[in-house]
């Protein structure tokens, strides 16, 4: 009796355990492909693909149109909140980059864009988006960006802020660092409640995409052209990513330390993950972009760091973020389709 006692307890805490270990080995084997997959991805594409660097630092004279005005005018004569999915939305968007853009043309295309590169729908939007570009040389990549970016946020009926993040000096580039200074510049503009990170180079294809923050942190650009219209690795987060204010303090932010090309995007979703959250993502027919064709960069190495700074996040990021960030303003200006910062962020 005592014994068939004891053989059953012993079978279930078997089970149990049993159970338990399933279990744990389907948890490693989801992260441990993960990191298996961006190692073998990050091998395989060594140094990234970004353009090479002019040693201008000047900012073209179309760029800096005139100032007109100085306050945002709230276009919400009505409270009605905006629909979801609005009706202006036509899902694929042609994009193409055959001629070079002008700037008067974009702000003349877009006569309801504020001073700033701000818009507010004539509705009460979701929620208050600054759009952060990380920058540095790539002035034609801005312009067809603004090209398309414009429309395309209008049409979606979001309340947003183009904010240009542009890295002073020729240093080495560090894109998560300068995507934390556009989060606290934006918000001493505004109180902002969703921040949309975009690299300049990628434009995208389908207006379903909306740019607005979700539940949980949201990447956008999950099928780019470059790599075939898929997902490269299944936590990649790169390219265009965006984070309530909730989500974006919960993991203190962004990295400050990742100089160079690559893994600063994994350490921000290793942050994600970390904090209990999940990354959520459009359709792979609708979260489609365009890359801006450009060459290599010799210079823009990546950073050799990079394999041991994203095994270590768990340990790095309450100390390394929003709470450690130091830089310098050299300026901030308003131009007409955009905010434009630019900061010294100092060197590695
Ligand atoms: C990855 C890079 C990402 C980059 C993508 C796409 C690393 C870290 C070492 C595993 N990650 O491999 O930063 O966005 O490629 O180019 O290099």
């Amino acid at each position: 009796m005592i014994a068939g006692r004891f053989v059953e307890i012993g079978l279930r805490v078997f089970v149990f355990l049993f159970a338990l270990h399933l279990f744990c080995a389907v948890l490693f084997y989801f992260e441990v492909s993960n990191q298996v997959q961006r190692f073998v991805f990050s091998y395989a594409t060594q140094n990234g693909s970004q353009e090479e660097l002019s040693t201008t630092t000047t900012i073209p004279p179309d760029l800096l149109l005139p100032n007109e005005g100085s306050t945002w005018i709230s276009s919400r004569n009505n409270t009605e909140p905006c629909p979801e999915k609005p009706s202006s939305l036509v899902g694929p968007v042609t994009v193409k980059f055959v001629k070079s853009v002008k700037l008067e043309e974009v702000q003349a295309e877009n006569p309801n864009v504020q001073l700033g590169g701000h818009y507010s729908p004539p509705c009460v939007a979701k929620d208050h988006v600054a759009l952060i570009v990380p920058f540095r040389h790539r002035e034609e990549h801005l312009r067809q960006l603004l090209h398309y970016l414009h429309p395309f946020l209008q049409k979606q009926q979001i309340d947003y802020t183009i904010y240009i993040v542009n890295q002073f000096g020729e240093k080495t580039f560090n894109r998560a660092k300068l995507m934390n200074v556009g989060y606290v510049e934006a918000l001493k503009d505004f109180p902002y409640d969703c921040f949309i990170f975009s690299d300049v180079d990628l434009v995208p294809m389908d207006d379903r995409n909306l740019y607005h923050c979700y539940s949980q942190p949201r990447h956008f650009a999950v099928a780019m052209d470059k790599f075939g219209f898929r997902l490269p690795y299944s936590g990649y987060f790169g390219g265009v990513s965006g984070l309530s204010k909730v989500q974006f303090l919960k993991i203190n932010g962004f990295p400050n330390n990742y100089w160079g090309w690559g893994g600063e995007d994994d350490d921000i979703y290793n942050r994600i993950t970390l904090n209990g959250m999940k990354v959520s993502r459009p359709d792979s027919n609708i979260g489609r972009y365009r890359m801006i064709q450009h060459h290599r960069d010799a210079k823009n190495e990546a950073n050799p760091k990079r394999f041991t700074q994203i095994s270590k996040t768990r340990w790095t990021m309450m100390t390394d973020g929003l709470n450690s960030l130091k830089y310098q303003l050299v300026k901030k200006d308003v131009y007409p389709l955009y905010t434009n910062i630019t900061v010294d962020i100092e060197t590695p």
